[in-house]
């Protein structure tokens, strides 16, 4: 074990990840350069990775492309290649299309279909498979999300050297949801192949240790497990957060103060600007953020004088159904309500499709007097603590859903159940209009809740408690 192929040597701290931390630019002559991901997470753990020899093992993003590993800005880079038919079936569907509304509460319907999970399971051998191979001897080894459950217990079996750790982004779901899943005994058992399972909050820790208990009857105390072989998994929360400062000095930039105002201009100057940001997902409550809205105009309660609202919505998943289908809604609703009760050249909702440059992101966020973040369900939500880490005063407002894992932390903000629709109004109204005095309070202990807990910090934790798990062997 620990000899790594290809030439490569053994790296000492692993991640596994669906995707590698590098995009791919082509040339005008065709020749083709790698350049780091933008995102938290990739920025939080580039120094681990160059500090500690350390490989990330992931999908390059797209389908039949064998890559040979290569090293990139001192990190080695293992691309895992994955076919058409897995990116369908791995992918698109059992990750996707199975997994991810069925861990947000199914608000859309899971599908189960046996082809997605046989290539699940081929697809996490795999990527088991690769880190296996070039994880040095007791090396630390850091697999990352709900596309890469059975990779715990795979890498275990074939490693037993190793510590694994494992962080779930997205919610873990109470058990009587989680056991419609055909295949729940073997998620279970390939999650418990880890030292350390990371949750975004207490609740999902909580509903693993209690699924634990019911469906394979082990013995757990408080967040330990005990396994019949007596090895201990411990289930914890450790909520993500954002590199801070970064964005804070980011959006202090006098360009970006000057575009934020250009931004408002260009709007109409309204007195009140509304933003939300999002991947176009159907946990993301967009669609009832927008009705709320349209409500607020129409009965009077907000002028489309004085309001504007600018929803960035990403593409996303473009190719599976029910991201199609809210789409089309979507996109209904905005025509419906910018036609009912717009002018011209002033549409009370501006709608954008499309990815915006994280310039454009932090002017838009600085320019927003109220940050509406809604969804049904949501891991974290990171767009909320990128909104706070972008004031520059105690000022703006932001209206959270309790649905999400943010909320457990930013309990100062305008707070929403996205499914009452009546209250949503009430709040967003009370968002905007609300005493400077009142703002102030609640965002002065916002932001020093997200200055105070930054993506290095929740590294760190997870990281240093995964370094304190008793090795089993
Ligand atoms: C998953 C979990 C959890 C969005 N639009 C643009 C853009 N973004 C950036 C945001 C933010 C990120 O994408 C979205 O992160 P979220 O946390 O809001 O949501 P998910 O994508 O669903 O992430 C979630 C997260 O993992 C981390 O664990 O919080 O619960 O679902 O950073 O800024 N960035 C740019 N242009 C855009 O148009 N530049």
């Amino acid at each position: 074990s620990g000899t790594p192929n290809g030439g490569l040597s053994p790296a000492s701290f692993v991640v596994v990840a669906n995707r590698l931390p590098v995009d791919r630019d082509i040339d005008e002559d065709g020749n083709s350069d790698w350049r780091t991901s933008p995102g938290g997470l990739v920025t939080a753990l580039e120094p681990v990775l160059k500090s500690r020899a350390g490989a990330w093992v992931g999908w390059v993003g797209a389908p039949d492309e064998d890559l040979e590993p290569f090293t990139h800005d001192g990190m080695e880079i293992i691309p895992v290649p994955l076919s058409g038919v897995e990116v369908r079936d791995y992918y698109e569907g059992f990750s996707n299309g199975t997994l991810w509304p069925l861990y947000h509460d199914v608000v859309a319907h899971p599908e189960f279909h046996r082809e997605w999970w046989d290539s699940y399971l081929k697809v996490n051998r795999r990527f088991a498979d690769r880190a296996a191979e070039i994880a040095d001897d007791g090396a630390v080894v850091w697999i990352q999300d709900y596309q890469l459950q059975l990779v715990p217990q795979m890498l275990r079996e074939r490693r037993p050297d190793l510590k694994i750790g494992f962080f779930l982004h997205i919610p873990f779901p109470p058990t009587e949801l989680f056991q419609q899943l055909p295949w729940r005994r073997e998620i279970l058992e390939g999650l418990l192949g880890a030292d350390l399972v990371g949750f975004q909050i207490n609740g999902g820790a909580q509903n693993f240790t209690r699924l634990v208990r019911q469906l394979a009857h082990y013995p757990t105390q408080r967040g330990s497990i005990e396994l019949p072989d007596g090895r201990r998994v411990l289930a914890r929360a450790y909520p993500i957060s954002i590199q801070t400062q970064e964005f804070y000095d980011n959006a202090r930039l006098p360009e970006t103060a000057k575009r934020a105002e250009e931004i408002r201009h260009e709007l109409g100057d309204p007195k009140y600007l509304f933003l939300g940001v999002d991947r176009l997902d159907y946990t993301k409550g967009i669609y009832q953020r927008l009705r709320a809205f349209g409500e607020l105009i129409s009965d009077g309660l907000l002028d489309a004088e004085d309001a504007v609202f600018v929803q960035v919505a990403n593409p996303s998943r473009e190719r599976v159904e029910e991201y199609k289908r809210l789409r089309d809604d979507i996109e209904r609703l905005v025509g419906r309500l910018n036609g009912e009760l717009g002018q011209l050249g002033r549409p009370p909702i501006n709608y954008m499709h499309s990815f915006y440059p994280r310039d454009e992101m932090a002017a838009l966020y600085r320019a927003a007097d109220v940050m509406v973040v809604t969804p049904l369900r949501d891991g974290m939500n990171l767009v909320a603590k990128e909104y706070i880490a972008c004031r520059q005063a105690d000022d703006g407002a932001l209206v959270l859903s309790e649905f999400a894992g943010a909320a457990r932390e930013l309990r100062q903000a305008y707070m929403i159940n996205p499914y009452d629709i009546n209250q949503m109004k009430e709040r967003m109204l009370e968002a905007a209009t609300d005493a400077p005095r009142n703002k102030a309070r609640r965002m002065r202990i916002l932001r020093r809740q997200v200055f105070e807990h930054d993506i290095d910090r929740w590294a760190t934790n997870f990281l240093d408690d995964l370094g304190s798990c008793t090795r089993s062997r």
